[in-house]
């Protein structure tokens, strides 16, 4: 049926110990030889050998030195089978690749004058014959030669070896790679690249060269990536006992790039954007960005690279823990509220949507037709929150030993779900199948407790059930563990600390629910409590408790955990934007717990900014049955103006007081002084047509961090000299693609439905870049996924632009073409006439995609 499924793993007939790769790199043609070091599997004699290899020109094959007869093999361009080969030997072949015309960023493509390798997930089979799957793990030797005039830095994975001058204008750079690798790891990059540079020791006492490099210009945005991988890795060493493993450290910044960056051994490929920085071009929340990338690259050194993946169905084994792993670097060198915030709006945004649409799919999928869609929130966010579960359930201290259990017993494997969940069980002394079950469900679970109380006996009863819905090709779900935090205050605000009767184990103010309901009970209470719950957010779930307005407010001051209190918040307003009989109550509290937070001197600005943000359009879009996108948009603006208006004294104040620390550059304290004043700015921006505190700001100069603000707030309000300011703008970035894309993300996602004329405008400019991920993104992604106004427009046009770019990018870029059909996963639930509409889009483009990525996504859309 075109599927892969997960219960057909055969492990391979034949292994490969070493193998030694020689480039002769030319932009134009690539020849590649490659002497594969084969011995067959002991368990599966006789097989022939089979591997992958797509579109290649074969130049030559032999084996052990003499040529193949034709009778011997067959190529059919995606695979090439050899017979009658038997005991050890060595495959030698020749291919020609042609990188210039390589568009989908696959394999060994251009980025402007480098030459660069992406080989995740099947990418390596592009460039020469290999068993490109993850359970295939040879040592590897490479060779480059290049001209040394247009390639003077020729890079891959390992160590350097040696180089030299060929004498021809040309020269050759040899590096080893001693421990066992994937193919999908493999990597080079070769150009006019100049770097950055820093020495260290390891806590093991290796002395390690990390290198940033881009092209010359670019060098000096190089310097706080740097930075980022040394806290990367003297975190690695302290937080998990694990150090790194070879002589240098390899990091290469590319402008073409499909997704954020890619993890190769030793040699690290990132899109530009998760590099270069500096604070005239990027802004706080791009440091912040870079910062966590270089670590989640950084960190799959070891989950992921030591012990790596046996098939693509494990992919969350190294995504979801280092996205676990990464999140924890973050929250450990700065705030862990902000963090946890962060990572719960994109969880609650998108990963929600995800999980209740059209491409829902469990975190360990039975069966793909197309890997590359199967790097998604769920495999990613989700996979990291289940790890987030194990830690709750198991506390820090056991996590620890189950990861160094782990990373001992699977060193230089290809592993598997069960070895982690195995190691973990160990280390702990727990069953944890249960806890199994998360990989294999998908759909979001819904916790909803109702509570008892009895005034005659001060009994306290809380009933907790839990259910997961239907999801494509799962119809009935069975119950998870699911850590539940809890709280009781009663009356005067302390906290009650008797622990409940429970059917479940309890601790700490911490259940483990395992069935479908669960029943916790108090005895004796001396009045009705007020339980608050899930603080942390332990565990990825929907909770519903039936709170009154009031209760939401008191609760909204009385929490001890920011990250509940942040959340209160947010239920306040999505209870003023979707409640019906409590809206305007809701509206009204909120405002007074806005005021108290803008009005306390001590909180964390940081925070109080993410408590001005309210829930976006696609976390309301997640809580309602059907989307009235223009309903929810409108009744957003309408309260974001209420609020300003009851705060403006309060805004004003707080913009004001806190300019001088805004000042004080990249320490957190500046951040979080900028991260509210452009809050404040935002909100005021609402009550003044002239909005002259933005054009005040964006004339200031300053931070990428401010001026960007403004500007979003001139061209996002229509203001007067908004056009002029753009202009300004444009000019003075017009050499930079990536401060390019900010500005073209800005005009994509003015919240106006005529912002598609404004999107189809600049497609027909010589700003489009459609070979360009970036601009893609920029321009297309932010008008699908950050305009609902624009993208869902009345009149289908925004459908139809993403449409036909679908089909447009498909032969360009298939990948990125399919992500931007991404944006229609919830279309089942939007009000006609955009459900119609959709579907129509949706439709055309039937028949009209070739890539397997786009056919695969639009028949799980339209299934
Ligand atoms: N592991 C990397 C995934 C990735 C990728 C996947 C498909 C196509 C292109 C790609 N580039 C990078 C990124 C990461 O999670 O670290
Ligand atoms: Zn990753």
């Amino acid at each position: 049926d075109g599927h892969v499924h997960l219960a057909d793993y055969r492990a391979p007939a034949w292994r490969v110990s070493l193998a030694e790769l020689e480039f002769e790199l030319d932009p134009a043609a690539t020849v590649v030889a490659a002497r594969l070091h084969l011995s067959p599997d002991a368990d599966q004699p006789g097989q022939p050998l089979e591997l992958d290899g797509e579109g290649l020109e074969l130049l030559s094959i032999s084996v052990d030195g003499q040529s193949l007869p034709a009778g011997r093999f067959v190529y059919d361009g995606h695979r090439l089978t050899v017979h009658g080969l038997s005991g050890d030997c060595e495959l030698a072949t020749r291919v020609r690749i042609h990188p210039e015309n390589n568009t989908r960023l696959e394999g060994l493509y251009r980025s402007g004058s480098l030459l660069l390798t992406q080989c995740e997930a099947q990418g390596f089979r592009r460039i020469t014959f290999m068993a490109d799957r993850p359970d295939v793990m040879p040592r590897w030797r490479i060779v480059l030669r290049a001209n040394r005039e247009a390639f003077p830095v020729l890079l891959a994975n390992g160590n350097p070896l040696a180089s030299q001058d060929l004498g021809d204008g040309r020269h050759e750079a040899t590096w080893e790679n001693p421990h066992p690798t994937p193919a999908y790891l493999f990597a080079i990059a070769a150009g006019p690249l100049e770097r950055v540079s820093r020495q260290l020791r390891t806590a093991e006492g290796r002395d390690v060269e990390i290198n940033v490099w881009a092209e010359p210009s670019d060098v000096p945005r190089c310097q706080y990536a740097l930075g980022a991988v040394e806290r990367a890795l003297r975190w690695d060493e302290k937080r998990f006992g694990r150090c790194y493993d070879l002589d240098v450290f390899n990091v290469v910044a590319a402008q073409d790039f499909t997704m954020g960056a890619m993890e190769n051994k030793g040699l690290n490929i990132f899109n530009a954007r998760y590099i270069l920085a500096d604070e005239a071009t990027a802004t706080d929340a791009d440091f912040l960005a870079i910062e966590s990338v270089v670590a989640h690259e950084y960190l799959h050194n070891w989950s992921g690279n030591r012990v790596t993946l046996r098939d693509w169905f494990q992919l969350s084994l190294k995504e979801g823990l280092t996205v676990f792993r990464d999140t924890e670097f973050s929250a450990d060198l700065h705030s862990r509220a902000l963090k946890r915030i962060e990572v719960v709006r994109l969880l609650r945004a998108r990963q929600f949507a995800e999980d209740a649409g059209a491409l829902a799919h469990p975190v360990r999928p039975a069966r793909y037709k197309e890997i590359s869609n199967f790097y998604t929130l769920t495999i990613y966010e989700k996979g990291a929150e289940i790890i987030r579960v194990l830690h709750t359930l198991v506390g820090e201290e056991t996590f620890r030993a189950g990861m160094d259990r782990y990373f001992a017993e699977n060193d230089g494997k290809a592993a598997t779900l069960e070895d982690f969940i195995d190691a973990h069980a160990q280390a702990s002394g727990r069953d944890l199948s249960g806890f199994a079950r998360w990989y294999a469900q998908a759909g979001t679970p819904t916790v909803s407790i109702a509570a008892d109380f009895d005034e005659a006996s001060g009994d306290y009863t809380l009933t907790i059930d839990q259910a997961t819905p239907p999801t494509p090709g799962q119809p009935d779900k069975q119950p998870l563990v699911i850590p539940l935090r809890y709280v009781l205050y009663d009356a005067q605000g302390a906290v009650i600390s008797a622990a409940p009767e429970a059917d479940a184990p309890v601790r700490d103010g911490l259940v483990e629910l395992s069935q479908a309901r669960h029943v916790l009970r108090w005895r004796g209470l001396r009045g009705k409590p007020l339980p608050a719950f899930n603080q942390g957010f332990a565990a990825p779930v929907k909770l519903q408790f039936d709170y009154g307005v009031d209760e939401l407010a008191r609760l909204a001051r009385l929490e001890r955990d920011a990250f509940n209190r942040w959340d209160l918040i947010q239920q306040l307003a999505s209870e003023a934007l979707l409640g019906d009989a409590d809206a305007e109550a809701a509206t009204g509290a909120l405002s007074d717990a806005l005021a108290d937070l803008l009005a306390d001197a001590g909180a964390d600005p940081a925070f109080v900014a993410e408590c001005l943000a309210l829930p976006d359009f696609d976390t309301l879009a997640e809580q309602v049955a059907e989307v009235d996108v223009q309903g929810l948009v409108g009744r957003r603006e309408e309260l974001l103006d209420r609020l300003a208006e009851d705060q403006v004294e309060r805004l004003q104040s707080r913009y004001e007081s806190l300019a001088a620390a805004a000042r004080e550059g990249l320490s957190g304290q500046a951040m979080s002084a900028r991260a509210l004043r452009n809050a404040c700015l935002s909100w005021l921006t609402r009550l003044d047509p002239e909005a002259r505190l933005a054009r005040a700001q964006f004339d200031a100069g300053g931070t990428m961090t401010e001026r960007i603000v403004a500007l979003r707030c001139l061209l996002h309000f229509r203001a007067p000299g908004a056009e002029s300011a753009l202009a300004a703008f444009r000019e003075a970035h017009a050499t930079d693609p990536l401060v390019t894309d900010k500005w073209i993300g800005l005009v994509a996602t003015r919240p106006h439905p005529e912002a598609l004329d404004d999107v189809r405008g600049l497609m027909a400019s010589t700003w489009w870049k459609p070979a360009n991920p970036n601009r893609v993104r920029a321009l297309v992604g932010s008008l699908a996924r950050s305009n609902p106004l624009a993208f869902h427009r009345r009149d289908g046009g925004g459908y139809q632009l993403v449409a036909s770019q679908v089909a447009a990018l498909d032969p360009v870029n298939p990948q990125v073409a399919a992500r931007l059909l991404g944006a229609f996963e919830s279309w089942r639930r939007w009000a006609s006439p955009q459900r119609d509409q959709a579907r129509e889009a949706l439709v055309s483009l039937q028949g009209r995609l070739q890539s397997p990525d786009g056919r695969d996504l639009l028949e799980r859309l339209l299934d």
